[in-house]
């Protein structure tokens, strides 16, 4: 009788997400956890000779489903990739899938977020509308994919508040929140963020395909 100890046993299968963003890899495997699919989950950098993919899309979901189709063909195995970004109403939705080069420089949270308050810095509080959006694709090696999308709504401070998060959360107060999302804890901001919504989204997908 052939006997498998914990570390040796294969896992059935492997799924991919496109990031490197080692917070992402957490937080999804928590979800996929609670919807019961037992599958191996590995970031991007399981896979370094596989490049980053441009991200030429204009929306999120073409941006999520790029990464996810780039990853899946590279690897045989399905792959998930998800985009975001801060879409501010008085700015028509910008800076969007911008976001996170707003000011020019890829990744520069703090130059972004200050970019963003000086243009806005005439906008009353009743104007300072703004959501967090993500859309979260599967991709099969086949090419069947999926994609869906969350968001996060809620109003813009005139000063940066929190010492917590990224990106433009110490500027955004969810709705029904006297908080920033810098502000919140991980777990709080996870329960209500337009990723969790769009990777509890997706989970229950995932379990159907990969059954
Ligand atoms: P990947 O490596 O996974 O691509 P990223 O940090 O480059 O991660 P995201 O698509 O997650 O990119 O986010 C793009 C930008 O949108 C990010 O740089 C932030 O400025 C903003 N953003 C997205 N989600 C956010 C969040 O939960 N809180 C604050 N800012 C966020």
């Amino acid at each position: 009788m052939q006997q498998h100890t914990e570390g040796h046993r294969p896992h059935p299968r492997r799924l991919v997400l496109a990031t490197r963003n080692a917070y992402k890899i957490t937080e999804l495997r928590s979800i996929l956890g609670e919807v019961g699919l037992d599958a191996e989950l590995v970031g991007a950098d399981a896979y370094p000779e596989v490049p980053d993919v441009k991200e030429t899309g204009v929306t999120f979901a073409e941006n999520a489903l790029l990464k996810a189709h780039a990853l899946a063909q590279a690897t045989g195995h399905p792959a998930i990739a998800d985009d975001s970004g801060l879409c501010v109403d008085v700015l028509g939705g910008a800076p969007g899938i911008f976001s996170a080069r707003w000011s020019g420089r890829h990744g520069d949270d703090r130059a972004n977020l200050e970019l963003l308050l000086a243009q806005i810095s005439d906008v009353p509080d009743e104007h300072r509308g703004a959501h967090f959006a993500c859309a979260a694709a599967l991709v099969l090696p086949d090419g069947t994919e999926r994609v869906v999308s969350g968001r996060l709504t809620g109003t813009l401070r005139h000063e940066p508040v929190g010492g917590g998060g990224f990106g433009y959360d110490p500027i955004l107060q969810p709705y029904g929140e006297t908080r920033t999302c810098a502000e919140l804890d991980p777990e709080e901001k996870n329960a209500i963020s337009h990723r969790g919504k769009a990777f509890r989204a997706i989970a229950p997908i995932v379990r159907e395909l990969l059954g």
